[in-house]
């Protein structure tokens, strides 16, 4: 790490309620919004770690919102977690650390605002899912997050980014970007472009599922990658979910589709060998598996009805997301090497031709959970 970054994350840990030196802090590549660090102190002769992020606020306009939203969700999940007699709700559920004016984040002179949290020890992320085992354990643990906020009390939450899985959006958001083609690449993406367009029939189906009623609004996580699961280094055991600045009034259909999206290709999200990019029916079977038993208790009949169709369906939304940051000159996703965004478009799409070629089986599947 840079020392101006070290010093930087000195000046900002001084202002939370951390009891330590800080001896050593690095940056954590994970993720294509925020900015996250790693940083080790020395408490009364204890090594101790916690999780600086600086909230990127060209994305999350209201970062009060979001912290509101955190501090809700996270208070009534560690509430209910220790209910049933658990020791680990620590590691079970983000503990912010407030700043030592008491408020949920930091806000520097310069308008930058930061946060801590508590780093959960023993626990690791992966990037893609190496057994039907681990899918299970994302299935449980996301289905599990969802149903600890069914009886959230107190106002809806906020929208931290409004309309953000809406597919119609996104949708039109690609078209306006291709007719202003600003970065000059419409030309090199036309072939995605096209495929793109062409998906268009699926794009208001849930949409309208929502607006006619048939599918009830609830709280949801909306961005339920499976690096967003902490597993346990020993037990394999799913422990606790990750990256709440999009917990907000969603569709459990989009959650799930994320992690069909996330879950069952063998690659990366940006992987150049399209021809490794495949929907594998043993991890969806063990992800649906998984999410069923700890979400099947509030799951209606419509909404078990469009598990397969909601994989596709965010897979595709993802995917037009990456092609018009790509087309518009890479302004919201990270990137870190050339056409990063017009790569991580191909990949999802070919995961949607794959996911089409097994939709009716694997709808099949989950009607028999
Ligand atoms: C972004 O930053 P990260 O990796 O947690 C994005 C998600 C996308 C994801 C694609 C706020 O999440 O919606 O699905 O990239 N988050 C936001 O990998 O836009
Ligand atoms: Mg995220």
């Amino acid at each position: 790490m840079s020392s101006y970054q070290e010093s930087q994350i000195l000046e900002v840990s001084r202002h939370f309620h951390i009891y330590g030196e800080l001896l050593h802090a690095e940056p954590c590549k994970i993720g294509h919004i925020n900015e996250t660090y790693i940083a080790s102190y020395d408490q009364g002769g204890v090594l101790v770690r916690y999780i600086h992020q600086k909230i990127n606020t060209d994305v999350f306009k209201d970062p009060d919102g979001v912290m509101n939203n955190l501090m809700r969700v996270t208070s009534h999940q560690r509430m209910k977690v220790a209910g049933t007699g658990s020791k680990d709700s620590g590691r079970r559920v983000l503990t912010v650390v407030p700043s030592k004016n008491g408020t949920s984040y930091h806000r520097t002179e310069s308008g930058a605002c930061w946060r801590t949290f508590v780093f959960i020890e023993r626990v690791r992320t992966f990037e893609t899912v190496e057994s039907p085992t681990q899918a299970l354990e994302a299935g449980r643990a996301f289905g599990e997050f969802q149903s600890l906020l069914v009886d959230l009390p107190g106002e809806r939450l906020i929208e931290t980014i409004p309309h953000f899985h809406n597919t119609r959006r996104r949708f039109s958001l690609l078209q306006q970007a291709v007719e202003a083609d600003r970065a000059n690449r419409s030309k090199e993406a036309s072939r995605e472009i096209q495929f793109a367009l062409k998906q268009e029939p699926i794009v208001d189906v849930i949409l309208k599922a929502l607006a006619k009623g048939k599918i009830p609004e609830r709280i949801t996580h909306n961005d339920t990658k499976f690096n967003n699961v902490m597993l346990d280094i020993e037990s394999g055991k799913a422990m606790c979910v990750v990256d709440l600045d999009t917990v907000m009034p969603g569709c459990v259909l989009y959650d799930f589709g994320d992690m069909v999206r996330t879950t069952t290709s063998p690659t990366l999200e940006d992987e150049l060998e399209l021809s490794q990019v495949h929907m594998r029916m043993p991890i969806f079977k063990a992800l649906t598996r998984g999410y069923i038993e700890t979400a099947g208790q509030f799951l209606t009949k419509n909404e078990r009805a469009l598990v397969a169709f909601a994989g596709k369906l965010i897979t595709y939304t993802i995917g037009i997301r990456f092609l018009t940051d790509y087309i518009s000159g890479d302004t919201y996703f990270r990137v870190h090497r050339q056409n990063h965004n017009l790569d991580r478009a191909r990949t999802q799409f070919k995961l949607v031709e794959s996911i089409v070629h097994q939709e009716e089986a694997m709808q099949r599947f989950a009607d028999t959970l």
